[in-house]
């Protein structure tokens, strides 16, 4: 019999724990290796997440989950063992980005619509027979003069819903991320407008997902923290948590078991500390952690910089940052702790 959502999601938040976003396409990672001098090969891409899979104190301890990419659910260590399998050998529950990316939304000039619903039952019974029990959907909404249209909102919280159903309806949970985006204003935007927009997205997508009929205890909640644009940065680290709570207290039911955030180009410190401080400040009705790419991997990315012999290292500064947002998960990270590390 198939575990049920509610037990995969809790296995996803398990305390003090929080998921690694290893999915970057092939455009994505082939950027993050550039900015250490690695080609970007099919080899090369295994090894950086090899190394990543392998690191035992990171996994083993702070990581409970990790979302992969088409290419990386199939794709084995150099000894043979497949990559779903570090990671299941270590605890985590292996996951599965299945959207095709942010395109442009016909009639909606600037705005994009997240692709990838043809065909989707069918991946998904192939990814669940690949192992992996949760799935990973990402809706892209940018803030400039006069944008989000109402339009681009709908559809992007309607094409979620419909990805977070069929999810369901294949034992696999479903990460429903509509990602409001720190840059899209040129000049920058405030926190209170992030605010609006966030609060807007976030209501129209919970409509959405009631009227697909998705079950909340059995899917997990990816949103950006409610934060001003990365330029105009002016917001201390304790109004963006409390803004960032307030917003999701109006906006997701308690029904949902769990809020993992991105970080969306935070920096490493920016991000742990903002979840620290919600965590420590509130009494929450879900679980708050992290689903981070950039700011779990961007310092191990740097100290591995395709070297065999950095491989420790590497998993080193994986363990460091995991470690630091897992104590952030529990409300239990202070600036000192970076500083002796
Ligand atoms: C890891 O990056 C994911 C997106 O990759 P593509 O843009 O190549 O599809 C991304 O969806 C990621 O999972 C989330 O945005 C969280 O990552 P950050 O770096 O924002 O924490």
């Amino acid at each position: 019999m198939s575990e049920r959502l509610e037990d995969i999601a809790a296995r996803m938040l398990a305390p003090g724990k929080g998921i690694l976003a290893a999915d970057e396409s092939t455009g994505t990672i082939k950027k993050r290796l550039d900015s250490v001098g690695v080609d970007s090969t099919a080899d090369t891409r295994r090894d950086y997440r090899e190394m990543l899979f392998s690191a035992e104190e990171a996994m083993q301890t702070y990581i409970s989950g990790v979302i992969l990419y088409d290419e990386t659910i199939r794709q084995q260590a150099r000894d043979g063992t497949p990559l779903v399998d570090l990671i299941a050998r270590a605890g985590a529950v292996p996951g599965i980005k299945v959207d095709k990316g942010a395109k442009p939304l016909a009639g909606f000039p600037e705005e994009k619509i997240t692709e990838g619903l043809d065909g989707l039952r069918e991946r998904l019974e192939e990814y669940h027979g690949l192992g992996a029990r949760f799935a990973k959907w990402r809706a892209v909404i940018s803030i400039s003069e006069g944008l989000p249209s109402w339009g681009a909102v709908k559809q992007n919280a309607q094409v979620l819903a419909r990805y977070a159903a069929l999810c369901q309806e294949a034992g696999i949970v479903p990460i429903v991320e509509p990602e409001v985006l720190m840059d899209g204003t040129p000049g920058g935007h405030t926190i209170d407008r992030c605010y609006d927009v966030s609060e807007w997205v976030l209501k129209t997508v919970f409509q959405e997902l009631y009227d697909a009929r998705v079950v909340l205890e059995g899917m997990v909640l990816k949103p950006n923290m409610v934060i001003d644009g990365q330029k105009l940065r002016k917001a201390s680290r304790e109004e963006v948590a409390e803004k960032t709570v307030r917003c999701l207290k109006a906006t997701v039911p308690a029904s949902v078991p769990g809020i993992a955030f991105l970080s969306g180009g935070q920096s490493d410190e920016e991000a742990t500390a903002h979840l620290s401080i919600m965590n420590a400040g509130h009494d929450l009705p879900w679980t708050l952690t992290f689903s981070y790419g950039r700011a779990l991997q961007a310092p191990a990315l740097k100290a591995w910089s395709g070297r065999d012999e950095n491989v420790a290292a590497g998993q080193r500064a994986f363990a460091h940052r995991a470690r630091m947002n897992a104590l952030a998960a529990r409300g239990e990270w202070n600036a000192d702790l970076e500083k002796a590390a």
